[in-house]
């Protein structure tokens, strides 16, 4: 075997067949040392008389995940991928490719460029391209249909979506499959192929039929679905051109490719990508986690019940402690119909759902806790509760074990005080519904142990959690920001805006949900606790929207009571509560605001820039360590539109100095709320961006 030191393309000769692994770790990224590897790998074969067929396949854990990610912005290197897989399908040996892993985007363009293609079990295949903003720029967009039809090729290539290897097989992407090592299955059957056992093909030369008029359906129904993104629309009607010599289509994919690649939505994209990665990266990542075989919840509503159900998911056994029996067996029908809903949408098996539900205790007895190895405390919002409820923990939890509070507000600091044992005590804040939202917020208290903070974010991994840590402030990283640009839309409102425009013109810019929607669907009820029990706190100078009170004492908090700033109906329609307009006519009128026309580019500006000023505050302070940890919080947490990668993301986009002459009209009319961030100012003056921050 030839390799030497770091280099990503092992070759070996074995029986007449020409070896090629690759070894890239972690994920065999086709980066440009890979690229010339096996590009000089496959040359040096062919021309080796002792060769007769070629195989590739990963050393490692998959044969590649696609093109290296890290390269995308920088000056392109070569040589090529494309051409690369070009060679390859024109080498005059044959060569077979081994799918093991994650085999997506051009490692997968690298398998359809081969002459035929082996699979082993529990390979996952798929071009996620779409989902970076980009399409498969390497053939995939040619070859896949030629080898499957149009159909399925729109429906996979359009989606990102992946298949597994049986699926696969069905679907003519793989033309056998083998349960041997990557290696050996590579062995095997390229002496079949030598042998003449197999047959091969160039994938190139197969003819694929277009159906314009499928074609057509496909990218209106796009153009419905996410009119935002154009990259599926591109990479189907790159599709289009598969019915051209394999030449012309893969020129015609390539000034598609190119199109994408310098689009912002790409960037965007990629930086989401790399928000859910980069924010593990703690600086207590290096601390032991403790071991956590069964965690304890306290508190079996809504939030309770859903961390329990992503806990069992995890296949950690969970005891849950309600304060009566029967609230205890309510919780356990609430995870129970959790575990339900996923088996109905095809996620589990009833078997794995009866096999999560086992472990699962309920008990209406604290005292239960005393083995488990962690705790998440998830009872309402009131400190005296949940000081009172660490304080018995500290009586009965055995030592070392974590306490963790879901609190999404209160100050850990307090809470920790409350036992003898502060170092064990860290925020653990989940999002509703805890068992689908992917964010978790990790609190580190200023005496929490860093293997603690390790033994969370193990957790989380197990969890599938997207862990962002946020140091103790009120409201930590997300609802501290959320609070401060809430308030934005609520000043507009009073000035004019009406909340249906508000909601809308945020919907247009690609919110899920506008800020009044999303508080009738959370309940009214919860920002009007807050609020009380802010009052008296709350500085003179700030302005203050009183609708909400008005909507809440009517008794009506949203969509569980069928009104809030909407009237819902039975088929979850919503249209505004013409009463709600009466209320805000009352306050302007009360205040003497003469009402003023806003634009819907007006409105993204200014909840944006406020969204943008308390993250830079955030940042400043240290309650975030990067920006890209807001982001994080903002994608994973707050339907943040996935393409703008997130809040300082899109504030680089602006840039500091534009947000800052922003800030500076809008504070002429209210000098408390529009105040310049000092890290915007730091920006502004250095030149640099929140990316730049990102790197340090
Ligand atoms: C493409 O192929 C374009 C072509 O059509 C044409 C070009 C001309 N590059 O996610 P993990 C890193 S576009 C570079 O934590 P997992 C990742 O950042 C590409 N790096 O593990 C992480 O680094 P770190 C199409 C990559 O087990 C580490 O590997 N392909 C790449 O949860 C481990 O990753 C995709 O979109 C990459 N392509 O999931 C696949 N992929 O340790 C993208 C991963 O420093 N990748 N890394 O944080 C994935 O979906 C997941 O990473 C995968 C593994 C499923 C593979």
């Amino acid at each position: 075997m030839t390799k030497a030191g770091n280099d990503p393309v092992s070759v070996s000769i074995e029986n007449g067949v020409g070896l090629i692994g690759l070894d890239n770790p972690p994920v065999n990224a086709l980066g440009a040392a890979l690229r010339k590897g096996l590009s000089d790998a496959v040359a040096a074969l062919n021309n080796d008389p002792a060769v007769r067929v070629i195989a590739v396949y990963g050393t490692g854990r998959c044969l590649s995940a696609g093109a290296d990610i890290r390269e995308f912005g920088k000056p392109p290197q070569e040589p090529r991928l494309s051409d690369v897989l070009d060679q390859i399908e024109a080498s005059a040996k044959p060569v077979i490719a081994v799918v093991h892993g994650t085999t997506l985007g051009g490692g997968l363009e690298l398998a359809l460029a081969c002459h035929a293609r082996i699979g082993l079990p529990g390979a996952q295949l798929g071009l996620p391209e779409v989902t970076l903003g980009i399409l498969p720029g390497a053939g995939g967009t040619q070859r896949l249909p030629r080898l499957i039809g149009l159909q399925e090729a729109v429906d996979i290539i359009s989606s990102g979506c992946r298949v597994g290897t049986d699926e696969a097989a069905a679907l003519g992407i793989l033309d056998g499959t083998d349960t041997r090592s990557p290696r050996e299955a590579a062995l095997a059957a390229a002496t079949g192929v030598a042998r003449g056992g197999m047959p091969t093909r160039r994938t190139g030369q197969i003819v694929a039929r277009i159906d314009p008029e499928l074609i057509r359906q496909a990218i209106e129904k796009l153009q419905r679905k996410r009119p935002a993104l154009a990259a599926p629309i591109k990479a189907v009607e790159a599709i289009a051109h598969a019915e051209k010599p394999i030449a012309e289509g893969l020129k015609a994919e390539r000034a598609l490719f190119l199109e994408l690649m310098d689009s912002p939505d790409r960037q965007g994209l990629i930086h989401a990508f790399d928000a859910e990665r980069v924010a593990r990266h703690f600086p207590e990542t290096s601390a032991t986690p403790r071991p956590v075989g069964q965690v304890g919840v306290i508190g079996g509503g809504t939030m309770g019940s859903g961390i329990a159900t992503a806990l069992l998911q995890a296949g950690i056994p969970v005891i849950l402690v309600e304060t009566a029996a029967e609230r205890a067996e309510a919780a356990r029908a609430a995870v129970a119909g959790n575990l339900d809903n996923a088996v109905r949408r095809g996620k589990v098996s009833a078997t794995a759902r009866d096999a999560q539900l086992a472990m699962l205790t309920v008990t209406a007895d604290l005292e239960g806790l005393a083995d488990v190895d962690m705790v998440i405390e998830a009872v309402y919002e009131d400190m005296a509760v949940k000081t009172g409820i660490f304080g018995r923990l500290d009586q009965i939890c055995k030592p070392g074990a974590v306490l963790g509070t879901n609190t999404s507000y209160l100050d850990v600091n307090a809470i920790a005080a409350a036992t003898s044992r502060p170092q064990d005590v860290i925020g653990l804040h989940f999002f509703s519904p805890a068992h689908v939202m992917r964010l978790l917020e990790v609190v580190v208290a200023d005496k929490t142990a860093p293997e603690v903070v390790a033994t969370a974010l193990a957790l989380a991994g197990r969890m599938k959690k997207v862990a962002v840590r946020s140091g103790v402030c009120d409201g930590f990283i997300g609802n501290r920001i959320l609070a401060h640009y809430r308030k934005a839309a609520d000043y507009m409102l009073l000035d004019g805006a009406s909340f249906q425009q508000i909601d809308r013109a945020l919907e247009d810019f690609g919110f899920a949900m506008g800020p009044f929607a999303v508080g009738d669907l959370a309940g009214l009820d919860i920002g009007w606790a807050t609020r009380k029990r802010k009052a008296a706190t709350r500085p003179a100078k700030e302005r203050y929207v009183a609708v909400a009170d008005r909507i809440c004492e009517r008794g009506w908090f949203g969509r569980k009571t069928g009104r809030g700033y909407y009237l819902y109906g039975d088929d979850k329609t919503r249209e505004p509560n013409p009463e709600v307009a009466a209320m805000i006519e009352a306050e302007r009128a009360d205040k003497g605001i003469t009402p003023r026309a806003f634009s819907d580019d007006e409105i993204v500006s200014r909840y944006m820039t406020a969204m943008i000023s308390e993250a830079a505050r955030v940042v400043k302070e240290g309650i975030a360590l990067r920006p890209i940890d807001v982001d994080a919080v903002f994608l994973f947490g707050y339907g943040f539109p996935r393409h703008l990668g997130g809040p300082l993301n899109y504030a680089d986009r602006i840039g500091a100095a534009a947000l800052i002459e922003r800030i500076e009209t809008y504070a002429a009319e209210d000098a408390y709320y529009w105040q310049v961030p000092a890290l915007l100012r730091e920006l502004a003056h250095s030149g640099r961006s929140f990316a730049d921050l990102n790197k340090e």
